[in-house]
């Protein structure tokens, strides 16, 4: 069961430098960010690992979910709820064989046809984008729309969480195209006021 809508995804790289990443995802949890990926791609396996052990330990005080992009090992030994996997990773039905029951499996997604082959795999939840043109993710060519948000939200059974260029004034569009829930680095940690930033979007995406 997803228990969350917004999905918060980290980039120390994009943390206003007054903060560390871990103040910041405080910040997020306490204006009730339930779901945090660490996306920390730069780090070596054992810098990586001292994180992940925080951000347990800080998302466990909140009751917040943790997920670990692309390493499944660091999500194993680090008692992260999930692993969230890049179209690289080792495959999620491949994770699954392994994992049974006892992790969240969440995949990136780019198109209707990745969409398609994580649902079969067995994701728990797929993220899609880019929706929206965003800087960090030129490379993927053209943002996706919210037409294709909503004809993938149809045609998997599955939570989509729209990610890429999602702002405040962007929430409400995205759900009402299909998704289930938004993901997101930027709106939040760039944000002046990170726990004000947080409570708004989360208000937004549950619709209250
Ligand atoms: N994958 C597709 S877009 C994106 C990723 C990781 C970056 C989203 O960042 P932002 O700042 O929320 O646009």
């Amino acid at each position: 069961m997803i228990d969350f809508k917004l999905y918060l995804i980290t980039d120390r790289k994009q943390v206003a430098d007054r903060y560390s990443l871990i103040a910041s995802v405080r910040q997020a949890l306490k204006g009730g960010a339930k779901a945090i990926q660490l996306r920390e791609k730069d780090l070596d396996t054992r810098e990586l690992l001292k994180l992940a052990y925080k951000m347990r330990e800080l998302t466990a005080r909140y009751d917040a979910r943790l997920f670990i992009n692309d390493r499944l090992d660091i999500a194993l030994a680090a008692g992260a709820d999930g692993v969230h996997l890049t179209q690289n990773s080792i495959p999620a039905d491949a994770v699954r064989k392994v994992i049974k029951e006892k992790l969240m499996i969440g995949v990136s997604t780019h198109s209707l046809k990745e969409a398609k082959e994580a649902e079969e795999a067995g994701a728990d939840f797929i993220t899609l984008g880019p929706i929206y043109r965003t800087p960090s993710k030129l490379k993927y060519g053209k943002p996706l729309g919210l037409d294709k948000l909503g004809e993938v939200s149809r045609k998997v059974r599955i939570p989509v969480f729209a990610l890429g260029g999602i702002k405040s004034h962007r929430v409400k569009a995205a759900k009402k195209a299909g998704a289930y829930g938004v993901a997101m680095i930027s709106e939040i940690f760039g944000a002046g006021n990170i726990e004000r930033k947080a409570e708004e979007i989360i208000r937004i995406v549950k619709g209250i």
